[in-house]
């Protein structure tokens, strides 16, 4: 990395775990025993909205009294110590922007926002009516503004993603299990422009096979060492 000019990095919902916001692999997947596949969906809102909304807002809730971890303000000093970055994030937590990265692409939303069925705008929930659910004030109910399983990712975000990384020089791929797409292709896809990979998680994932290094351990620990390496 020490001569690497252009940096791109994916992050999962691994790199938030250490600020207490539960993965969604495993036991801490899971919410009331539903999945976040059999939840994010519109098939489950247009089912369930309130039991969708439930979950949402237990999921802000949560979010809201946690705080970046090491593992997040790292990332924003390797931003500074860059001459060119870009931080593409599967996590919907706003975590990175809270830690004070700049140059953050969201691939799957922003569970702090919302969309309306009606008028479309896309708002704060702040702004929200609660009649009890979230509400526009045009009238319309209001869905959070994340990318549902079997919704397309946003069009742009993928498209400036992919630019940035085809010129990279090094990709680090930080705390996801690799299993969702398109996001799951990011790892091959910087193989075949021959960027230099990087995997930083807790495990081995069906991304290791395809990278240059894996570096197993917490975030939180191995992403604040490789910042101290180079900033000398
Ligand atoms: C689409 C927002 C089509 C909502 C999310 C090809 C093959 C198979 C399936 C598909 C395919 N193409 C599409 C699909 C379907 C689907 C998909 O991928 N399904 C999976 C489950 C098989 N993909 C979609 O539906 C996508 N849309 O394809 O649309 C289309 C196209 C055009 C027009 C119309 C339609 C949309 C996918 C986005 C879904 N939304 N989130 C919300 O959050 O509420 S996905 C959500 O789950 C997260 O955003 C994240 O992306 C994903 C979870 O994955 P990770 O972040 O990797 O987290 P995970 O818990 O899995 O793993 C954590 C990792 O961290 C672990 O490896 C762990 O070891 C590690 N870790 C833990 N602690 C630490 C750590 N590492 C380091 N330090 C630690 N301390
Ligand atoms: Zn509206």
């Amino acid at each position: 990395m020490k001569d690497s000019k252009k940096i791109f990095v994916l992050t999962g919902a691994g790199i938030s775990a250490e600020s207490g916001i539960p993965t969604f692999r495993g036991k801490d997947g899971l919410w009331k025993n539903y999945s976040a596949t059999d939840l994010a969906t519109p098939e489950a809102f247009n089912r369930n909205p309130e039991l969708v909304w439930e979950w949402y807002r237990w999921r802000q809730d949560l979010i809201t009294r946690a705080k970046p971890n090491p593992a997040h303000f790292a990332l924003v000093e390797l931003e500074n110590l860059s001459e060119s970055f870009l931080l593409l994030t599967q996590n919907v937590d706003n975590l990175h922007q809270c830690a004070g990265s700049k140059n953050v692409l969201e691939l799957h939303g922003n569970i702090f926002r919302t969309r309306c069925l009606k008028c479309g705008s896309i708002d704060k929930i702040d702004n929200a009516v609660f009649k009890p659910l979230p509400h526009c004030p045009c009238g319309g109910l209001l869905r959070p503004d994340v990318v549902w399983f079997g919704e397309a990712i946003p069009y742009d975000v993928w498209t400036k993603a992919l630019k940035f990384l085809n010129s990279a020089d090094v990709a680090i791929i930080c705390g996801t299990s690799g299993v969702v797409w398109p996001a799951a292709a990011i790892p091959e896809i910087a193989k075949n422009c021959g960027v230099k990979t990087i995997e930083i998680n807790l495990e081995l994932t069906p991304i290791s096979p395809i990278v240059d290094i894996s570096i197993l351990g917490p975030a939180g620990k191995i992403l604040p060492e490789i910042v101290k390496l180079l900033r000398h």
